[in-house]
């Protein structure tokens, strides 16, 4: 990390103030700063990752401590500003009417628009500069969601919100619509307080989660959330958990869905977040139809391209397996049967069989 002017020619209160401000001015919702320390979430993170939770993820084990341990990652860091980003887009056709329409598909709210990562790197950058006109050059890394951080913990304790049993930071006044963000720096910064947990008795999210996948409070098995598996697995679908999925083909909200603190959320003003190519309501039959030159575009500068469109005829597929049988649901099924990919055919014979059976 770069050397800054010596701590006593800087007044840290007033930076930091400032530094809440400036977050604010460049389209966070907020910022908090926090210390380094994760002991609690790292136990948490070692156990889940022993139990094999992560799947097929290798990348949460291959940073060893480097992910609960924010100075290991980047030496000299002695503060994390921690920031988050409201992503719900109000343009969207309503969650639950696509949820409930099984011919369209559905993909989650902070995949609508565009990649969320250029946006808030972008901004977490512009944040820095802004810094450095007061404090001269500083260290700093600038983080969203790609490298080895654990980011909920570090926001729960810089006081953006709590982990809720479902497993997403909760905002008491904003709900959990939004992406999280942070500045590694080494200033010496006075550090806020952490959240309190306001789940309670609740356990809405539990009980709405179609595959179970909330093991208990806090914890999850990645391997059974419907995130998990249309966007990060990149193999077969396990058959037990297919009828599950309903029309979710990429992500899935519903345990935020029925959180109550999301009644208390802020939709979006970014523009690039708003849903594009109608992907807020688009037909499955139509969606499968996709050339792979169509998904390309159609998918280029959003999060869903990183998939590919062998995984994205996966999906579809599986969601096409849970559409009520049509001759239009059958015959695209039907047309794409000798697909060259052995992944995608898999998925097509397993949905022809839901509507033969
Ligand atoms: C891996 C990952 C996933 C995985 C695993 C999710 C998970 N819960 O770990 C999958 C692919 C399933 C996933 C899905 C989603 N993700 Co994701 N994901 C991540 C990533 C890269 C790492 C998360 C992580 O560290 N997991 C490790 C495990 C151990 O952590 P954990 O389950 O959260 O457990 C914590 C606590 O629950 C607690 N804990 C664990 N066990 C126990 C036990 C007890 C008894 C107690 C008390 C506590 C406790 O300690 C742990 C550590 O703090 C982060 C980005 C980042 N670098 O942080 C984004 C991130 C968490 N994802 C995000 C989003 C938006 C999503 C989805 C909503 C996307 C979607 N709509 O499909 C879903 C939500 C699913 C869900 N219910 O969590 C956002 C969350 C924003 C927010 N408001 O919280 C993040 C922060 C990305 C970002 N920069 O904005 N994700
Ligand atoms: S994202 Fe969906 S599948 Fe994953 S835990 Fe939440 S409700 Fe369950
Ligand atoms: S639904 Fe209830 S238990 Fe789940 S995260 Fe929200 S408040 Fe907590």
């Amino acid at each position: 990390m770069t050397s800054h002017p010596p701590c006593s020619a800087i007044d840290y209160p007033a930076l930091a103030r400032d530094i809440r401000q400036w977050a604010r001015d460049l389209g966070f919702q907020q910022a908090g700063i926090t210390a380094t320390e994760l002991d609690a979430a790292e136990t948490h993170l070692l156990r889940w990752l022993g139990e094999g939770r992560h799947g097929e993820m290798a990348y949460m084990e291959r940073h060893g401590t480097h992910r609960s341990r924010p100075a290991e990652l980047v030496p000299g860091t002695v503060r994390i500003i921690s920031v988050r980003m409201d992503y719900w887009p109000p343009q969207a056709r309503a969650a639950n009417a696509v949820l409930q329409d099984p011919a369209l598909g559905y993909v989650s709210r902070y995949a609508l628009g565009r990649d969320y990562h250029k946006v808030v790197r972008k901004r977490l950058q512009r944040l820095a500069d802004r810094i450095t006109a007061i404090t001269g050059p500083f260290g700093y890394r600038a983080f969203t969601d790609s490298a080895p951080v654990l980011e909920k913990a570090l926001a729960e304790k810089a006081g953006l919100g709590w982990i809720g049993k479902h497993t997403n930071l909760i905002n008491e006044r904003a709900g959990s619509w939004f992406f999280l963000g942070e500045l590694f720096t080494d200033l010496p910064l006075p550090v806020d307080t952490p959240a309190a947990n306001h789940c309670g008795d609740c356990h809405a999210c539990m009980d709405a989660c179609p595959t179970q996948a909330i093991t208990a409070p806090y914890q999850l098995d990645a391997r059974r959330c419907i995130s998990y598996l249309t966007i990060e697995a990149r193999g077969s679908i396990p058959e037990a958990l297919r009828p599950a999925m309903g029309n979710r083909i990429y992500g899935c909200d519903d345990c935020q869905l029925v959180c109550p603190w999301n009644r208390f959320s802020a939709a979006t003003g970014e523009s690039d977040f708003q849903p594009r190519h109608d992907l807020d309501s688009t037909e499955l039959v139509r969606l499968f139809q996709w050339s792979e030159p169509e998904f390309e575009r159609n998918t280029q500068g959003s999060a869903i391209h990183r998939i590919g469109y062998e995984c994205w005829l996966r999906n579809v597929a599986v969601a096409l397996g849970n559409a009520p049988t049509t001759p239009a649901v059958v015959d695209a099924l039907e047309k794409r049967s000798g697909h060259p990919s052995a992944l995608v055919r898999e998925h097509i014979a397993w949905a022809l069989r839901q509507h033969r059976s």
